[in-house]
Order: C-alpha cells, then sequence, then structure tokens
C-alpha cells in the first residue's frame, strides 16, 4: 500500500516542476513599475522622487527623513508578472546601501502616494504608522536605535516573502512600504540606490520565486497514476 507520506512526498515533488522566479528592477526587461522618494522635514516642501539615492534618517539638518518605496504591476497575465494561481515561495529586497547608517523599519503603507507629488507637507507630516496611513508595527526592522553604522554599505538583501504574500492576498492594498528611522537615536542616515540610481543593476531588485498551485485536475491525474502503481505492487505481490 502507498502510505499517505508517500503521496503526500509526490504531491509536492509535483509542484515545483513548474517553479519561476520574477525580477522587479526599474529599467531592466522592460520593468517600469518602481517609486520611491525621501520626504524631508527639513524642507517640507521638496519634491525628491527624481533623485538618485534616498536616505532614511532621524536627524538630517536636525529632523527626520521618510522614504517611501513601491513596485507596481508585480501581479498580472504578462510574462515577467506573478499569475493568478502562482504561490509565493520566496521573496528579497536588495538594496544598494551607499552610505551606511543606524537602521531602517519597514512599514506597509495603507494609503495612496505617487513619487512624482509625495513631500513631507503632501503627506500630511511626514507618515503616520496609526494603522491608516501606514501600518502600526513595522514587519521588518534592520539596525538599531543607535548612531552606529549598523548598516554596512554595500549590497543589503532582505525577505519580503510575507511582504510579497499579503500584497498576493490582498491583506494591504499594495502601496509598498514606508522605510523610517528609529527614533529618537537613528541619527546616522542610510542611504541606498533608488529606481533612478544611474546605473540599472544597483537599482532596487525584487526578486520572487513562484510555485503553481496544482490545479484540481493534476491532483486526480497523479493519484490516479499513484492508484495504477499500487495496482501493480498488489498484483505482483
Ligand atoms: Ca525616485
Ligand atoms: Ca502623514
Amino acid at each position: 500500500m502507498l502510505s499517505k507520506s508517500l503521496i503526500a512526498a509526490a504531491l509536492f515533488a509535483a509542484a515545483p516542476a513548474f517553479a519561476a522566479t520574477y525580477t522587479f528592477q526599474q529599467g531592466a526587461g522592460g520593468y517600469d513599475g518602481t517609486m520611491d522618494v525621501t520626504l524631508y522635514s527639513s524642507d517640507p516642501d521638496a519634491s525628491s522622487g527624481y533623485e538618485q539615492e534616498v536616505s532614511i534618517d532621524a536627524s538630517d539638518n536636525g529632523s527626520p527623513n521618510h522614504v517611501l518605496l513601491r513596485f507596481d504591476n508585480l501581479f498580472g497575465s504578462a510574462a515577467n508578472q506573478i499569475k493568478t494561481g502562482e504561490t509565493v515561495v520566496s521573496a528579497t529586497l536588495t538594496l544598494q546601501i551607499t552610505s551606511a547608517g543606524s537602521g531602517i523599519r519597514f512599514y506597509d503603507m495603507l494609503s495612496d502616494w505617487n513619487s512624482a507629488s509625495a513631500t513631507w507637507n503632501t503627506m500630511g507630516d511626514g507618515i503616520q504608522t496609526d494603522g491608516l496611513e501606514a501600518a502600526m508595527l513595522p514587519f521588518l526592522t534592520v539596525g538599531a536605535d543607535s548612531g552606529d553604522a549598523n548598516i554596512e554599505s554595500g549590497t543589503l538583501v532582505l525577505d519580503f516573502t510575507d511582504a510579497l504574500r499579503r500584497m498576493q492576498d490582498g491583506g494591504v492594498p499594495g502601496y509598498g512600504w514606508a522605510l523610517l528611522p528609529f527614533m529618537p537615536n537613528g541619527t546616522n542616515g542610510v542611504d541606498f540606490y533608488s529606481a533612478e540610481g544611474f546605473m540599472v543593476s544597483d537599482r532596487p531588485l525584487l526578486t520572487v520565486e513562484v510555485a503553481p498551485v496544482p490545479e484540481p485536475e493534476t491532483y486526480a491525474l497523479l493519484l490516479a497514476g499513484l492508484g495504477l502503481i499500487g495496482l501493480r505492487a498488489r498484483r505482483r505481490g
């Protein structure tokens, strides 16, 4: 007899056969959906969506900078889009840090914004983690609430698996993330190349590995196949 665990193993083995990896990076492979912007409390009407770097800082010219980052058009039926029926196995966000610094706290954004118009003032005194503008709690923190260089310069790879799953299942509206400094001591700004970074390869990179959710017919075929194997095994026996 085939054990349940063997059937489970067979089903598990069947799924990754069609696994795929999607990458999203502004200007690469035709992707054009990344937006990012720094909101400067020290220069609250400054429109900075075009800048080649963004900066998260508890004290830039004496007061905080907030950063917004999003990747649009991740889901759909085009070649490099996550399809309906595909499940996110893993996702990473890769940033090229240009200035080592204190740290970053990542929050889901719950209200809409656009990098062409977002400033400290248009967003209403920067970003509030009030459960309306942004989530109340960070889903990821890197670094610490100190003025040390807790995040080194160079490549930073972050696990965004759950962040992508929330987007896919509609748990968040898909407005990206607020990147906020540790307060009050995260005074060593963290900078990284933006979607306007000169080199495409330096821009924020989202990598998403997916596997298909097998259709009911797939299960039926697989179980039928296993049934035949089981039948032969019994006849031999
Ligand atoms: Ca930008
Ligand atoms: Ca606000």
